[in-house]
């Protein structure tokens, strides 16, 4: 492990991310900004598929058409003057972790910090379709990025629907500010679409356009991409609510820690749609050549969350009576009973890998 923040003089810390790759550029969270409950936005993750586009606020127009009364476009100026609605999110890729799984799926190999949790600030989509009056015929609203790319020689459009009642929930934000500044252009300024509790695919990043549609829609990103396919190649199908999840932030991997020697034990947890997250366990396996031995699952002490859509930090003491490797893991169960599986749970591209956390370390 590498320490990833830059102290910039006293008191100030830059983050940067971990690049992932350059170009598009895609980068993970770093380990220490994950002790914060609020992701800072320089430490949050980018993923990218084509690379940036520039807009200035006052060149951009979001046009919201197709299967309406009354199609409209809208300016910056006047999303700002909307009534507006602020909420703590956790954004996930669905790619997280992907590099966990065996054999590993083509696609980026993120670890397991493709994850952020911020505070988003923004108009209800559900403010902009009452005024266009959505059509009794639509199923789904397309939502359009302005980055577009060739993907096996086609040119494709990052563009992403949400089924009607996803869109018009009050929570789905057409979000302006990240943690209380304007959003940054990697993250999609100057108006992103932030929709609580999904996969993040579906945060439509420099958005431009949002069609009210008749038929589902079947576009790259939406119909190739960002499916459950099983091993059989059977389709399972698409990526949507995020799965019950979590992370030890501390001790990092591979780090040392003191025998006899009460060890904190920290980290955050969530899960999606909304439904909070209900307990988290936490156990120390201890491993020789003879095997393993396990403590049993203790419950961790839950955080308050920021909300329905935020993780909840946790804590739990341990302390190791003998020496040598162990293992800690820990095990998020939300309010509907998901939990956490023990293996990573395979797909062929490599989605929603969600198993019981697990960090090495040793015992002296
Ligand atoms: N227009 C556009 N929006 C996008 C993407 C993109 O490539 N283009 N990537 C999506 C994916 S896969 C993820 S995980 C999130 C990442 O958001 P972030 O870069 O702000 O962390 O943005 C989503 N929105
Ligand atoms: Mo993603």
């Amino acid at each position: 492990m590498t320490a990833s923040a830059i102290p910039q003089g006293p008191g100030a810390t830059a983050w940067a991310p971990e690049t992932v790759t350059a170009d598009p550029y895609n980068a993970q969270t770093p380990s220490a900004a994950l002790a914060e409950p609020v992701t800072p936005v320089g430490a949050f993750f980018v993923r990218d598929h084509f690379g940036v586009p520039r807009t200035a606020p006052g060149q951009w127009r979001l046009r919201l058409g197709g299967a309406v009364a009354a199609p409209f476009d809208v300016g910056y100026d006047e999303l700002l003057a909307m009534p507006r609605r602020e909420l703590d999110v956790v954004l996930e890729c669905a790619g997280n972790g992907r590099s966990l799984m065996t054999p590993r799926p083509p696609g980026l190999p993120w670890g397991q910090r493709a994850v952020g949790c911020a505070h988003f600030a923004g108009v209800p989509f559900l403010s902009l379709a009452t005024r266009a009056g959505i059509g009794r015929a639509a199923v789904e609203v397309v939502f359009a990025g302005a980055d577009s790319g060739t993907v096996h020689g086609r040119r494709v459009a990052f563009e992403r629907s949400l089924p009607l009642a996803a869109a018009l929930h009050p929570d789905t934000l057409l979000a302006t500010h990240m943690n209380g500044e304007p959003l940054a252009p990697e993250h999609g300024a100057p108006v992103r679409l932030v929709v609580p509790g999904r996969f993040a695919v579906a945060d439509v990043k420099w958005l431009v356009g949002a069609q009210a549609v008749t038929e589902p829609f079947t576009g790259f990103f939406q119909a190739e991409e960002y499916r459950y396919v099983a091993s059989r190649g059977i389709p399972e199908g698409p990526v949507t609510n995020l799965r019950v999840k979590s992370l030890i932030t501390s001790p990092e991997p591979d780090s040392a820690v003191r025998r006899g020697h009460e060890t904190p034990v920290r980290g955050l947890a969530w899960s999606g749609g909304g439904v909070p997250v209900r307990r988290v366990q936490v156990r120390a396996v201890y491993e020789d050549d003879e095997g393993s031995v396990d403590g049993g699952w203790q419950d961790a002490l839950l955080g308050a969350p920021a909300g329905a859509y935020a993780w909840r930090g946790w804590s739990s003491l341990w302390t190791p009576r003998r020496p040598g490797r162990y293992r800690l893991q820990s095990r998020a169960t939300d309010e509907f009973g998901h939990v956490q599986p023990s293996l990573a749970p395979w797909n062929a591209q490599g989605y929603g890998c969600n198993p019981v956390a697990s960090v090495e370390l040793v015992v002296v």
